[in-house]
């Protein structure tokens, strides 16, 4: 190779370093935004779920630069496409507008007219290419974009730009308020108090799912952080078409039904905790209801020497 060669492949190199956003993902306003294309249009709730999986949230918009920024490179990628969802919507708390991602709602944008009064439209479509707010229902067929960490960000636990190492002692921790579970890696916390739509919602904005259960271990130590006169807790299973299925697409395999449940009054699963009805057993119950809930996600990991 010449000296030119070796200074390209430096450059090239370094430039990978110091790259803001994950491969695939367009490079935003500043240098903490990355946004990422994934998916085809779906409902606001799908959308939202599949940015979990790219560890990531439908994009919130913070200021006027971000949301020209989005509007105009968005018309260009959705040339088709009037309407895309973002992450604001009014499910969450109910009559106010919050960001899937929790950033602060301070800026806005709304269409004349908007953010409309109509019952069920609860979820913030982007505009294109006015980059106008307009409040649609949720379950609409739309694109949309996920906001995702810089490298940046991932670097502070990483260390991408240097030789990787064999991390000796992973430790596993959970934020404060939520329970640590050591056979499933996973961390669980018991909210209170929403219908179950709400609660997988609320779920997702918190970086998890609400849970599935998978054996009696992981149903016991969730029972466990139960607290104890406080009411049924929904769980993450829910009835599609007449089979039912875990929210984070775990397969379903241990159950464990009360006596006489599941009795088909209703298409939600929650775990009974009322005295003198079969406790502490799952009962299939009206999604509507309002309970309280328990989500899971992933604990967070950390390497000791
Ligand atoms: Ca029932």
């Amino acid at each position: 190779m010449s000296l030119f060669d070796y200074f390209f492949v430096f450059l090239t190199l370094l430039l990978g370093c110091l790259a803001d956003c994950p491969a695939g993902s367009l490079r935003g306003s500043t240098s903490t935004n990355c946004y990422k294309v994934v998916g085809s249009p779906t409902s606001f709730l799908e959308a939202q779920s599949i940015c979990l999986s790219h560890n990531g949230n439908l994009t919130s918009i913070n200021s006027a630069y971000e949301n020209l920024f989005l509007a105009s490179n968005l018309a260009e990628l959705f040339p088709t496409s009037p309407n895309i969802w973002t992450g604001g919507n009014r499910i969450i708390v109910p009559g106010n507008w919050t960001w899937m991602d929790n950033r602060p709602f301070s800026y806005t944008n709304w269409n004349k007219g908007q953010p409309s009064s109509v019952s069920g439209n609860d979820c913030l479509t982007l505009n294109l290419p006015a980059g106008t707010w307009s409040a649609q229902s949720c379950s609409l067929t739309l694109p949309f974009i996920c906001e995702v960490p810089s490298t940046s960000d991932q670097a502070l636990t990483s260390a991408p730009c240097t030789a990787p190492t064999v991390p000796p002692h992973p430790t596993y921790s959970c934020e404060s308020g939520w329970h640590y579970f050591e056979y499933t890696n996973q961390c669980y916390n018991i909210s209170n108090a929403g219908n179950w739509q709400t609660a997988r919602l609320y779920c997702m904005q918190v970086g998890g799912q609400l849970a599935s259960i998978h054996n009696a271990a992981e149903n016991g130590f969730i029972i466990d952080i139960i607290p104890n006169l406080d009411g049924d807790t929904w769980i993450g299973l829910n009835k599609l078409e007449g089979s039912w299925e875990w929210i984070d697409n775990t397969p379903v395999g241990y159950t464990d039904w009360a006596y006489k449940e599941p009795s088909g009054d209703g298409s939600c699963a929650l775990i009974n905790n009322v005295n003198g009805y079969d406790r502490l057993h799952w009962n299939d119950y009206d999604c509507n209801g309002i309970r309280n809930f328990v989500c899971k996600k992933s604990a967070m990991v950390s390497y000791g020497k």
